[in-house]
C-alpha cells in the first residue's frame, strides 16, 4: 500500500522564498555526536517507553513500535544551529502525534524530554509532538536507519534546530515544567526555533 506522505511546512516555507537566517544549504546532513563510540544496541532488550504527566504510560517493543501505527514518508528541511541546512530529506516514520494519541498528556503537559540509548538527552514544547511532520523515524532516503543517523529510532523535529532531532531514542518524559536536555544545560535555546534564530538562551 502507498504510504501517506508527507511535505513538511520547512520545505513550503523554503520554496516561498522564507527562509530560517544565517543558515547554508548543503547536500547531506553531518554526523554530530556527544560520544565516539555508539555501541550496538541489544534489540532483543530494546522497549519504547512513554511516562510522566500522562494518562496510559506506554511500553512497546520495536516490532510493536513499527507495526502498531500507520508509517508516513515525510520530506523536510533539517537545520542545524552550527548553520548548515539541508533540502528534502526524506524519512518514513511514525507521527509522534499518533503516539500522543495514544497516551493521553494530562491538562498540566506542556514540555517533553526525550531520553537516548548513549545518554544524550533534549527538551522541546509539548506542542511539536503534535506537528504533522513530526515524526519517529526508523528510514532515511528508503534505507534503514544508518547507525551514525541514529537507529534504531530517532526523533525528526523539522521545525527546530536538528539537536532536537534525537538519535537512538528510547524514552519519552512529559511533564509541566521544562527540564533542559544535554545541549539546553549548555545555553541552548530551551525552544530553538530556526525562523527566529532561537540558539542561545
Ligand atoms: N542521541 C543524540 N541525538 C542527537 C545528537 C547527539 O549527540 N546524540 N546530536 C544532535 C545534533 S547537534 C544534530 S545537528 C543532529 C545531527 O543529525 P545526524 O547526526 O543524523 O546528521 O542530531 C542531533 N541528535
Ligand atoms: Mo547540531
Amino acid at each position: 500500500m502507498a504510504k501517506r506522505k508527507i511535505i513538511s511546512p520547512t520545505v513550503e516555507r523554503r520554496l516561498r522564498g522564507d527562509l530560517p537566517p544565517n543558515q547554508k544549504f548543503i547536500k547531506a546532513p553531518i554526523v554530530y555526536d556527544i560520544v565516539s563510540d555508539i555501541p550496538d544496541w541489544d534489540m532483543e532488550r530494546y522497549r519504547f517507553r512513554v511516562w510522566g504527566e500522562v494518562e496510559n504510560p506506554l511500553e512497546l517493543t520495536y516490532w510493536e513500535l513499527l507495526n502498531s501505527f500507520e508509517p508516513v514518508e515525510l520530506i523536510t528541511d533539517f537545520h542545524c544551529v552550527t548553520k548548515w541546512s539541508v533540502p528534502d530529506m526524506v524519512w518514513e516514520g511514525i507521527q509522534t502525534r499518533e503516539i500522543m494519541e495514544r497516551v493521553r498528556p494530562k491538562e498540566g503537559a506542556k514540555w517533553v524530554t526525550v531520553h537516548c540509548l548513549e545518554g544524550y538527552t533534549t527538551t522541546c514544547p509539548l506542542e511539536y509532538l503534535f506537528k504533522e511532520d513530526t515524526i519517529w523515524a526508523y528510514k532515511m532516503y528508503g534505507k534503514p536507519l544508518p547507525k551514525r543517523h541514529g537507529y534504531p529510532l530517532r526523533l525528526v523535529v523539522p521545525q527546530l534546530y536538528a539537536w532536537k532531532s534525537a538519535k537512538y531514542v528510547w524514552g519519552l518524559e512529559i511533564t509541566s515544567e521544562p527540564k533542559p536536555g544535554f545541549w539546553e544545560e549548555r545555553g541552548y535555546h530551551i525552544v530553538g526555533d530556526p525562523w527566529r534564530e532561537e540558539r542561545f538562551g
